[in-house]
């Protein structure tokens, strides 16, 4: 008999129901008891918005939380229900502020990172959907005690500057570098591939010390050696652990809407993320997933969001795992 339990998931507002059921945090407190803890940036206030309609269609927080509803947290094919272990609960979204002028993004940014870093305050780990990476990397430097990042994404990322603006998603690692206390030494990408990218921002990586597996790396050596490599040298030295995610790591084949071939499968991914997740991952983002109201993305955009709630389940098993 069908015990009708969606009917009993807490609500963000509307019908927009938790992410994966989850409690919804309300204070500190509640934060203090939880593992994890998902938080919702819908609006990213990212330069790349000023100035275009696509606004609030960036990042879709409520598809995203209506897909996850159909999953629990017992995964068969490790024998491990997640939430035996883990407390998770969601914080809702961090609102944006429109028109997306600059002055509005400052805004934005501030009260975004203080989100973050009460979040991370409590020793929960930030599960950020739709942050500007930068926001989550400078709220976790905050912290001391050193910064490492793997970074997921078939392109660089580490512009100067990008169609005007330095605060494009193209630009947040060349931020993030400038940040006091950052080692780039600690910074590895995985998944870089394609001719989106420019030979100098490859010369930028390796002037910086910064380690990039390619997608022939990724062939030659495997997901399993790259992971491991990656998370080594991520932390060598660095006490935190941010991993990123831009879903166009993935191959075309298996992230519909996205544009790049050659990319890792899902299964690598869920690898990565159920790995990071043992070696007790501090946050972790998901750049951004496009929705089919977007006109370049009006493929069903639904299977990137199962993806994506399949690898937070898979980095929380392993958290599960590192807590036994
Ligand atoms: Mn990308």
């Amino acid at each position: 008999m069908e015990r009708f339990q969606k009917l009993l998931v807490p609500t963000v507002y509307g019908d927009v129901p938790t992410f994966l059921g989850a409690p919804l945090a309300r204070s500190k407190k509640d934060l203090r008891t939880a593992d994890a803890a998902f938080l919702g940036m819908p609006s990213q206030g990212a330069e790349m918005l000023v100035g275009r309609e696509v606004g609030i269609n960036m990042m879709d927080t409520m598809r995203l939380r209506k897909a996850s509803l159909k999953y629990g947290g017992y995964l068969p094919e490790l024998d491990l229900d997640v939430f035996a272990k883990i407390k998770l609960v969601d914080c809702g979204d961090v609102p944006g502020f429109y028109p997306a002028t600059q002055e509005n993004r400052k805004q934005y940014f501030k009260l975004a990172e203080d989100s973050i870093s009460g979040i991370l305050q409590t020793g929960c780990i930030p599960l950020t959907i739709g942050s500007h990476p930068y926001l989550v990397a400078k709220s976790i430097n905050r912290l001391g005690g050193g910064l490492g990042i793997i970074h997921l994404d078939a392109h660089a990322d580490n512009m100067e500057v990008h169609e005007g603006g330095k605060w494009s998603l193209a630009c947040w690692v060349a931020r993030v570098a400038e940040l006091k206390g950052v080692n780039m030494k600690n910074f590895v990408q995985i998944g870089m591939r394609g001719p989106r990218n420019f030979k100098e921002q490859m010369v930028w990586y390796r002037k910086k010390g910064a380690t990039v597996f390619t997608s022939a790396e990724i062939g030659e050596k495997g997901i399993e050696e790259v992971t491991e490599e990656a998370i080594e040298i991520a932390s060598d030295g660095a006490e935190h652990l941010f991993l990123n995610l831009d879903l166009d790591v993935l191959d075309l084949g298996a992230a519909p809407g996205l544009d790049e071939p050659l990319g890792i499968t899902i299964a690598d991914l869920l690898k990565i993320t159920h790995e990071v997740g043992k070696k007790r991952v501090r946050a972790f983002n998901v750049e951004w997933i496009p929705t089919p109201a977007w006109e370049p993305y009006q493929l069903p955009a639904w299977p990137l969001y199962w993806i994506t709630t399949w690898a937070i389940l898979y980095l929380l098993a392993g958290v599960a795992l590192s807590k036994r």
